[in-house]
C-alpha cells in the first residue's frame, strides 16, 4: 500500500528515518484502532510525518518562503522545530494531500499542542512509541501509551521539557500549552 509515498520517502531520508516512517505508520494504526481514529489517515500520516527530516537547511527555508511559512524566533533557532512546518506544507503543496487533518497532525507532531484531534494524539504518541524507538523511558511509555493515552501524553510532553531544560533549549509555546492543558484536565 502507498507505494508511491514510500518511493518518495526512499528517496528523501536515510534508512534509519525510512524504517522510523515505517514503524510510527504501523503504530499509529495500533493506535487509532483504539480510540476509533480512521485507521487509513493514521498509517498515512504516520508514514508521511517526518519526509522532510533529512532535507537541507536550503529545502527548509525553501520551503518556507514559497509557502508563507513564518518562523517565530524559538522555531528561528531550534531546527530540529522545522520538520514539522516543512513537512506538513511538502505533503500539502508537494504531494497534493488535502486532509486537513493529516496535515494538521504533521505539523504538530514534533510539539503537540492545545486542542489535539484524535488523530493529532494518536501521531505524537506513536512517534514516541514505534518499535524503532530506543531511549531511556520507552518502556516505561509503552506500558503508558497501553493504559491510558492522556497519562501517556502528560509524560511524553514532562520528558519532553525535562530533557530540553537540561539541554538549556528553548522550549515552544505549543509544547508548554499543551503542557498546561493536559494537566489542568487531570486536576478536573
Ligand atoms: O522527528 P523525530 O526524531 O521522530 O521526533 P520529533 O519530531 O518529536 O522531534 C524530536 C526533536 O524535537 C527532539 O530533538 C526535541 C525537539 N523538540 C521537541 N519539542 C521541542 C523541541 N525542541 C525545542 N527547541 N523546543 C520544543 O518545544
Ligand atoms: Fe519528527
Ligand atoms: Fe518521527
Amino acid at each position: 500500500m502507498y507505494d508511491k509515498y514510500k518511493k518518495i520517502l526512499q528517496s528523501r531520508l536515510d534508512e534509519k528515518r525510512y524504517n522510523h516512517s515505517l514503524c510510527v505508520a504501523d503504530e499509529a494504526v495500533r493506535l487509532a484502532q483504539k480510540i476509533g481514529v480512521d485507521t487509513e489517515k493514521a498509517y498515512l500520516a504516520g508514514l508521511l510525518h517526518d519526509i522532510t527530516k533529512n532535507a537541507p537547511r536550503e529545502e527548509h527555508l525553501q520551503i518556507f518562503s514559497q509557502f508563507g511559512i513564518i518562523l517565530n524566533d524559538i522555531e528561528k533557532n531550534a531546527h530540529k522545530l522545522w520538520h514539522a512546518m516543512s513537512g506538513a506544507a511538502y505533503i500539502e503543496h508537494i504531494l497534493g494531500l488535502s486532509d486537513p487533518e493529516i496535515l494538521d497532525a504533521v505539523r504538530f507532531h514534533t510539539t503537540a499542542k492545545t486542542n489535539m484531534s484524535p488523530l493529532c494524539l494518536v501521531l505524537y504518541l506513536a512517534d514516541f512509541t514505534s518499535s524503532d524507538r530506543d531511549y531511556p523511558d520507552v518502556d516505561v511509555m509503552r506500558r503508558l501509551v497501553d493504559k491510558s493515552f492522556s497519562e501517556a501524553l502528560i509524560y511524553a510532553l514532562q520528558y519532553t521539557i525535562k530533557d530540553l531544560a537540561d539541554q538549556k533549549k528553548a522550549i515552544h509555546f505549543d509544547t508548554l500549552s499543551a503542557f498546561n492543558e493536559a494537566v489542568s484536565m487531570e486536576e478536573k
